[in-house]
């Protein structure tokens, strides 16, 4: 048995590409950075990756994490630039004994040493972006105005499951801001025994819930991956709600190691995409918040 999910619809050819992989008894942590490398080097999707959008100071900082589910090791960065596929650092980085998270200059260091592909980020679709957005700025930044964060789980033949982000974050995020993607337990967590979680969304608020590690609890205690992302999201956003008036967006994906997988979302359209041993590569829309 195998499986993959991944959020919005850009994850689709990266998770076609990941399935073949997987059908081939491949790893799963090869599968996941594969996928996850293809939405990355894709200049068209504007928030992650080459093409990503810049932060207010037009530059392109880029999160990412990486973690293996067998024996929980993790690698992430945060705010690293000019380099092409931060997934491929954070996961070099999980197999480093100690400093497995690095940002901003160290991460760059890190990545120069170890010889990865240095790369301006900065395309000129994204400067027009950047221009148009500046006009209209003063407002409050919407992580969903033209914004999407990837985030997949995958679950190899072999038992092994994995999990991977990638982000440029929000667009006109303050230089050095770091999201939930790249932190452990909110943007993602996996553990092979029991299955992993993947968020997307306003990260100031994913991580006041831990939401990915929450869901993987949950479903250690027997739920199903669906109601245990829809009881995280519904807890979340009450929680939100009552103590500070108002909860950011937020979607959530979820695997298990049976191949059984879920999604709920506090949004409407939010789109991800999933394939297993008996579902060809599949992009589903959650029309309405649950
Ligand atoms: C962040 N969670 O940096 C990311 C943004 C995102 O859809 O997922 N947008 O906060």
């Amino acid at each position: 048995m195998w499986g993959i999910i991944a959020t919005w619809r850009m994850a689709l050819e990266g998770v076609t590409s990941a399935s073949k992989i997987l059908k081939e008894k491949g790893d799963a942590g090869d599968a996941v950075v594969r996928a996850v490398k293809e939405v990355e080097d894709f200049p068209f999707y504007k928030s992650v990756g080459y093409g990503g959008l810049p932060n207010e100071e037009m530059e392109v900082e880029l999160d990412a994490a990486y973690m293996n589910g067998n024996t929980l090791s993790i690698g992430a960065v945060g705010a690293i630039k000019d380099f092409a596929n931060p997934v491929l650092i954070a996961r070099k980085l999980s197999h480093e004994p100690v400093n497995n998270f690095l940002v901003g200059e160290g991460a760059e260091k890190y990545a120069h040493k170890n010889g990865f592909e240095r790369k301006n980020m900065l395309t000129e679709r994204a400067k027009i972006h950047y221009h148009n957005r500046s006009k209209e700025m003063e407002m409050e930044i919407k992580p969903y105005s033209g914004h999407d964060t990837v985030g997949m789980i995958c679950l190899d033949q072999q038992e092994k499951m994995t999990a991977a982000t990638s982000t440029s974050g929000l667009f006109m995020k303050r230089a050095g801001r770091v999201g939930d993607s790249p932190v452990s337990g909110s943007g993602f967590y996996v553990d092979s025994e029991i299955g992993g979680a993947s968020a997307t969304g306003l990260g100031e608020d994913v991580m006041k819930g831990c939401v990915s590690y929450e869901i993987v609890r949950m479903m250690k205690e027997g739920m199903h991956p669906q109601e245990a992302c829809e009881k995280a999201v519904s807890h979340i956003n009450a929680l939100l709600i009552k103590k500070r008036g108002k909860a950011g967006d937020m979607s959530l994906i979820a695997l298990n190691n049976k191949g059984e997988w879920g999604c709920a979302t506090n949004i409407e359209g939010f789109s991800f995409v999933v394939a297993t041993d008996s579902l060809k590569p599949t992009v589903y829309l959650v029309e309405h918040e649950n």
